[in-house]
């Protein structure tokens, strides 16, 4: 028989709850690589670059949507959650990328809408035929319209994107007649969650993919699904359809109870307790398999809030958005974390990091900012432009006081290469449904998705494809960024990352003991240790003596002065 070690069950359990550890790398498939030369990314493109992200040293990939969509949402609008879209390949493709990934160690985890569907999608084209009131009908929101004939929309919801949350469609008659319901744009008609038909439904689109070997499921709009009985009006100043509820909205009186009862009232939309239960049916389906995980984009405040969410039973992680608003700010920074250790591990789950994706401004042109524009609202050329230089030097020193921290993190695709947002881009290439909805007034998030400079120079979007096209057109700068720039040279970004995610795994530091290091902390910076491990940010003013021990990683490859950090850098020290 075989002898099973305290060791071995360790093991296996880690190997088990890999996600409460990882680094799970985003990408965005249209702007990854492009491998049939159409100028928009695909799977091929993917498979072929995929030792790059091994050699990065992540552990798992999650791929924003690559499914059957019209694309008016880039993606997020699907009309076949079983299939995957041509302009990104086909089910072979993805078969040959999860074989090639499994060799080199990588997990994939897919991307999953649930709250609403593309219009094209056959159960609303089905809906559309149908009758009011009809079981087709019943599979989204339809209602009637207020006013004399029905011509105002059933309430005041605004849609995230702008405008009204609601369009009116043509009876098969030719009759003006019902309405329906859109959180996002028209074209992403919501679900009904109340009727079982669509949760049977997404019970097997969960198994498709967990069949065909995903690993997981990033879980869009988890906040969602559930709207309050009635559909009535929004009437709080302080709620916000901007996709989440507001950080400003919280007041410190309030007992956690009250305030979360408040946030279900003003945003009839986010945060309902119903969500809980759909969470709970999504995890039943991911432990009839061995080692899935799934990661909610919960998009709700408080942090004590979100980590409802994570509860044992629901989901394994939750996107810690709280972490991602937080500038880059000593003491704010201190509160987040403390905050997020706290309330994640009261629910025994483990906190995620994460500072840049597909909806907001990347992190090194965030950081340049004292004041950023609202969420999803983007930076247009019209825009005060930001110092290059200085949302750089902040997002490695961001990043790397991020990796050394306990938990999973997620980098988003670029991040590695410290690519600044896109901020000039011209106004006749954007797609974000945002800029349409506004009527230009905001200009959306296409400048975070602008496809990855691989060889410079090598064609107008720098090895992007091998025809030089791209979807949207890199900034002049992605020439400078490219990773073959990057690869092998001392101090780059690339290798900047590389150098932590090695030493993070080295030392255990997904899994390590935290504790902040007061006895290294001064006014101008923040100090932690992790498995012996410390990671010491300076944030303003002079330069500060950097403790001695093992340097494993520093921000600051031109010391100008030897044994000193300055200001906007961090370093890894092995005390
Ligand atoms: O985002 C949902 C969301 O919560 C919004 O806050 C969103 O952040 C949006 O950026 C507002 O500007 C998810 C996806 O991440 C996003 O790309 C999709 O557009 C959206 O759902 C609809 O599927």
């Amino acid at each position: 028989m075989v002898q099973i070690t305290n060791d071995v069950l360790a093991h296996s359990r880690k190997d088990a709850e890999w996600w409460r550890t990882s680094v799970i790398y985003q990408i965005y498939p249209r702007s990854f690589a492009d491998g049939n030369g159409d100028g928009m990314g695909d799977l091929q493109g993917v498979t072929q670059r995929l030792e790059s992200l091994a050699e990065l040293g992540v552990d798992a990939i999650w791929f924003s949507p690559f499914f059957t969509s019209p694309q008016k949402d880039a993606g997020y609008d699907v009309a076949n959650y079983k299939d995957i879209d041509p302009l990104f390949g086909n089910l072979a493709d993805f078969d040959a990328l999860v074989a090639k990934a499994k060799t080199l160690g990588l997990r994939i985890i897919v991307d999953l809408v649930p709250n609403h569907s593309s219009d094209q999608h056959v159960w609303f084209q089905a809906a559309l035929k149908a009758a009011p009131g009809s079981v087709e009908r019943n599979r989204y929101i339809f209602r009637d319209g207020k006013g004399e004939n029905g011509e105002l929309p059933p309430n005041n919801w605004e849609s995230v994107f702008g405008g009204a949350a609601w369009s009116r469609i043509t009876e098969p008659d030719g009759s003006l007649g019902q309405w329906y319901l859109h959180i996002f744009d028209s074209t992403q008609p919501d679900f009904n969650w109340q009727n079982e038909e669509v949760r049977i439904e997404f019970d097997s689109v969960l198994r498709f993919w967990l069949d065909r070997g995903a690993a997981g499921f990033r879980i869009d709009v988890a906040h969602g699904m559930i709207k309050v009985d009635g559909l009535p009006d929004v009437v709080a100043n302080n709620s916000t359809m901007s996709g989440q509820d507001s950080p400003d909205a919280i007041k410190t009186k309030e007992t956690d109870e009250e305030l979360i009862a408040r946030l279900q009232v003003e945003n009839p939309f986010w945060g309902q307790n119903g969500v809980h239960e759909i969470n709970k049916r999504f995890r039943a389906i991911l432990d009839e398999y061995d080692d899935r995980a799934m990661c909610g984009e919960a998009w709700v405040h408080p942090l004590s809030r979100m980590a409802r969410w994570v509860r044992p039973g629901e989901y394994h992680q939750t996107f810690n958005f709280g972490y991602l608003e937080t500038p880059w700010d000593k003491d704010k920074l201190h509160n987040v974390v403390t905050e997020s250790l706290k309330e994640f591990g009261a629910v025994g789950a483990p906190s995620t990091w994460v500072l840049s994706n597909h909806d907001v401004i990347r992190h090194a042109t965030r950081m340049a900012y004292d004041q950023i524009p609202k969420q999803g609202d983007g930076i247009g050329p019209k825009y005060e432009q930001p110092d290059e230089a200085k949302g750089l030097r902040r997002a490695r020193a961001a990043s790397a006081f991020m990796l050394g921290l306990p938990g999973g993190a997620y980098i988003y695709q670029g991040e590695e290469l410290g690519l600044p947002e896109h901020t000039t881009l011209d106004n006749q290439f954007r797609e974000d449904p945002t800029f349409f909805r506004t009527k230009g007034e905001r200009v959306g998030r296409d400048g975070c998705r602008v496809p990855l400079p691989w060889e410079a120079g090598a064609n107008e979007s720098n090895g992007f494809s091998a025809t030089g096209k791209s979807w949207l057109p890199q900034p002049s700068s992605y020439k400078r960024y490219a990773r073959s720039e990057q690869e092998g040279a001392a101090g780059s970004t690339l290798e900047l990352y590389k150098q932590l995610l090695k030493k993070r795994k080295a030392h255990d530091m997904g899994n390590g003991e935290f504790r902040w290091a007061p006895e290294f902390m001064d006014e101008s910076t923040l100090a932690y240790i992790n498995n012996g491990i410390l990671v010491l940010s300076n944030f303003k003013g002079d330069p500060v003596v950097i403790p001695a021990g093992e340097i494993l990683a520093t921000t600051q490859h031109d010391l100008t002065i030897e044994g000193e950090l300055e200001h906007d850098n961090t370093v890894w020290i092995r005390l």
